[in-house]
């Protein structure tokens, strides 16, 4: 017999999207569950984003969980770009009018959320299994799960799709109700994690005859280097001294000297697509974060738009609940889709740029050299670039 439980918005997934949700929701007094496939350590064991938006930086701020982020956060004023062994700095606060990023990775974000959860003492069900989310198109949609051999019922008013690409909620939805619209790359990101010191001290993204790399960081401390790889490549192929080695002769040769190799701590191959769905809702049911969209993490947007769509919901959730204003949630979908698609835009653009397609002719890579030499010459070119980088306002 499952326990029957009764919440305001049942939350599925304990990634950044569903963890900073639900802070926000508690914060103005709505009762929400979080629905988590993995365990707690599983999901904070994951290496993903690393570029936080000033907006981004915000809404942790008002979901009370900004006080680590400030402390070790570092705020990057620039980034630079290379295109074989040429290098242009962008400088991010001159572009913006005083805009910046702030580097400080996605593993500290969940955590610092999923610590506040707990401090908080609200609902939440790691390593649930058969999830599976039902009643869409009526008042009282449902969610069903198990965990430690016990089934469990909750009947709610709004469930909050934050499961993810991979997750149960989008895929619930009825194929004639939601569009999908989908680019895969044909390349994929090789990343590593050092105890090492970065390379340079700020982002530098480059484009090689050899592919696409990122040197990235965590700390001063700890850097994060990804390298363009072949969407089926082996991580088994790719010892750590092979890694160092592509890296270093991709650099340019000004810094690739200054290289400083180490163990790796942490090495995977991320697969590189675009992706939308639409609507963004489907009866009482609303995807957010990844489980909506996905971008190529060329741009350091993907954790970015998690957030925007957070803020969306968070608010028309709250405006309802505490204005009985549905406004919101009616317009959730059109509002949330209008700055994914300028984002998609931005990250296909780039991937586009700094990457070196297999399949490309000669034209277009001589589109991809012209872009960039644009871009060293039009100080308007770098602006439009900043400005995106930083994040388009919400
Ligand atoms: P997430 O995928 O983070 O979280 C979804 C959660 O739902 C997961 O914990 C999952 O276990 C859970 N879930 C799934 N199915 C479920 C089910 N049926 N029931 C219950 N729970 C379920 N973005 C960048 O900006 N820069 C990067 O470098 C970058 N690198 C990435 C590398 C990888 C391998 C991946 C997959 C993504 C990367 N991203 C990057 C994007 C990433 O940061 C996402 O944008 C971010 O995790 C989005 O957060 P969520 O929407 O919470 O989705
Ligand atoms: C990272 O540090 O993991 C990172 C930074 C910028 C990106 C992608 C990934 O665009």
């Amino acid at each position: 017999m499952p326990k029957l439980l009764k919440t305001q918005v049942a939350i599925i997934g304990a990634g950044p999207s569903g963890l900073l949700l639900g802070q926000l929701l508690a914060k103005h007094g709505i009762e929400n569950i979080v629905v988590e496939r993995q365990s707690k350590e599983y999901v904070l064991s994951r290496i993903r984003a690393g570029v936080l938006e000033q907006g981004t930086v915000g809404l942790l701020d008002e979901a009370g969980v900004g006080e680590r982020l400030h402390r070790e956060g570092l705020i990057h004023h620039g980034f630079d770009i290379a295109f074989h062994d040429h290098h242009l700095h962008l400088h991010l606060e001159q572009l913006t009018q005083g805009k910046y990023v702030t580097v400080y990775g996605q593993t500290e974000v969940t955590k610092d959320l999923s610590d506040a959860r707990q401090a908080s003492h609200l609902d939440t069900f790691y390593e649930a299994s058969h999830v599976q989310v039902s009643e869409l198109l009526t008042k009282k949609p449902l969610v069903q799960f198990e965990q430690d051999h016990q089934a469990y019922q909750i009947e709610a008013d709004y469930i909050a799709g934050c499961d993810g690409y991979h997750g149960v909620c989008r895929a619930s939805i009825p194929r004639e109700s939601i569009e999908e619209f989908e680019r895969v790359y044909p390349f994929g990101w090789l990343g590593i994690l050092s105890d090492t010191p970065p390379v340079q001290e700020e982002l530098l993204y480059g484009n090689h005859p050899n592919g696409f790399y990122l040197c990235s960081m965590r700390s001063h401390t700890r850097s994060r280097y990804y390298l363009q790889c072949s969407v089926d490549e082996d991580i088994a192929n790719w010892p750590d001294e092979r890694f160092w080695d592509q890296l270093q002769s991709r650099l340019p040769s000004s810094i690739s000297a200054n290289l400083v190799r180490g163990p790796s701590i942490e090495k995977s191959i991320a697969p590189l697509r675009s992706f939308v769905a639409e609507p963004l809702r489907y009866g009482q049911m609303f995807l957010a974060g990844d489980a909506g969209h996905i971008v190529p993490p060329t741009g350091a947007k993907g954790l970015n738009l998690a957030a925007s769509d957070i803020y969306y919901l968070s608010n028309a959730l709250i405006d309802f609940y505490r204005q009985s204003n549905p406004k919101g949630l009616e317009s959730y979908s059109r509002t949330a889709l209008q700055r994914i698609w300028k984002a998609e835009r931005f990250s296909w653009w780039l991937t586009n740029m700094l990457h070196q397609f297999p399949e490309k002719s000669g034209f277009d890579q001589r589109i991809a050299q012209a872009e960039f030499d644009y871009l060293c010459q039009s100080e308007l070119a770098q602006k439009a670039l900043a400005e995106n980088y930083v994040g388009l306002p919400y």
